[in-house]
């Protein structure tokens, strides 16, 4: 009795399976169901690593991260280091320890000082991710780096003074650089002095000074600057807090800002365009900071083996200018996220 009904049984099973794979050959036509094994993102729990929240650049990366893993069904677990570096390393050997962490995102405040942590998470069988600032280690310890090309931003700086200064006798330019250590900052400083010599711009001794990507800070260095020398025709801005606070000091030493100074900025936040609209901006480099689809994609795409991503994947990004005139601008501001 029994042998048979598994027969009958077994038969039975067999139209059920037959009409499963039926069923789902043509699902397959419309979405492929994710075949046993593969990974979803409701299957992701990532550690995410964040520098801190000192921009308005950093606000829009948090946030396109946050608002992704809700859209996509991720359990993020997200950690803001607040500028030190020492907080983001033992937050990564936290999210190595982790057993519910299959994924690690990093933004690093460094290009260095991660090396233990990459190999820790490689041997936990952890996927690294890094995004927004490349990092100087071996790449066979991390899946991808999504994030923008800085040396190419710092030279697309480098072209706009030439552009802004072409009639000026005197090229000397200042420069407000980012945190230092951080590869936007190492990477742009770079970029500006590979082009710079093109039309015989200049940052004479003394006039290159951290502004730590703030507005106070930077205002502080510009004040300082100015008090040594006012033979200055530009300044390099690593990021729009720093341009901000550059404006300020200029404003306060009875100088105009986009007049008498031309003054850069990178990244084109909304605070940015807003100076570049009252003109006191001249140009704004865009960087971008609504990372979180791309690098969640990457991510899935390495839990489920994927092994075709190239080391990096750069950001696409524009330029703007104040000479576009305050309409323009002002249009294209109402279309942007940040
Ligand atoms: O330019 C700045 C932020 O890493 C690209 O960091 C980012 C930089 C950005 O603080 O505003």
């Amino acid at each position: 009795m029994k042998t048979r009904s598994i027969a009958r049984t077994g038969v039975a099973l067999l139209s059920v399976a037959a009409l499963a794979a039926l069923w789902s050959g043509n699902i397959a036509a419309q979405s492929p169901l994710p075949s046993a094994g593969t990974k979803t993102y409701a299957d992701m729990t990532v550690g995410f690593i964040q520098t801190g929240s000192e921009s308005g650049w950093r606000a829009a990366n948090t946030a396109s991260f946050k608002e992704t893993a809700d859209q996509l069904g991720i359990n993020l677990k997200f950690y803001d280091a607040q500028g030190k570096l020492e907080n983001q390393v033992s937050a990564f050997h936290q999210f190595n320890q982790d057993p519910s962490v299959n994924v690690i995102i990093l933004a690093a405040l460094d290009v260095t000082g991660y090396d233990d942590v990459l190999k820790e998470a490689q041997a936990n069988g952890k996927v690294v991710v890094l995004e927004d600032r490349r990092i100087d280690a071996d790449p066979s310890l991390y899946y991808t780096y999504i994030g923008s090309d800085f040396d190419l931003e710092g030279q697309k700086v480098a072209a706009a003074m030439c552009d802004l200064l072409k009639d000026s006798p005197s090229k000397n330019v200042a420069e407000i650089s980012g945190a230092v250590g951080a590869s936007a900052a190492i990477d742009r400083a770079k970029g500006f002095r590979e082009k710079m010599g093109d039309c015989g711009i200049t940052i004479p001794d003394g006039l290159s000074q951290t502004g730590n990507w703030g507005v106070p800070e930077s205002k502080a260095v510009m004040e300082a600057f100015l008090k040594k020398t006012t033979d200055i025709q530009g300044v390099f801005a690593h990021n729009d807090e720093e341009a901000i606070g550059a404006i300020q000091a200029i404003q306060e030493a009875g100088l105009v800002p986009g007049k008498d100074i031309k003054v850069i900025g990178v990244d084109a936040t909304a605070d940015g365009f807003k100076y570049m609209i009252d003109g006191t901006l001249n140009a704004d480099i865009e960087c971008n900071p609504l990372l979180a689809p791309q690098v969640y994609e990457a991510a899935l795409a390495a839990l489920n083996g994927d092994t075709s991503l190239p080391k990096w994947v750069p950001s696409q990004e524009g330029q703007f200018f104040a000479a576009q005139g305050a309409d323009a601008l002002n249009a294209i501001l109402a279309t942007r996220k940040y």
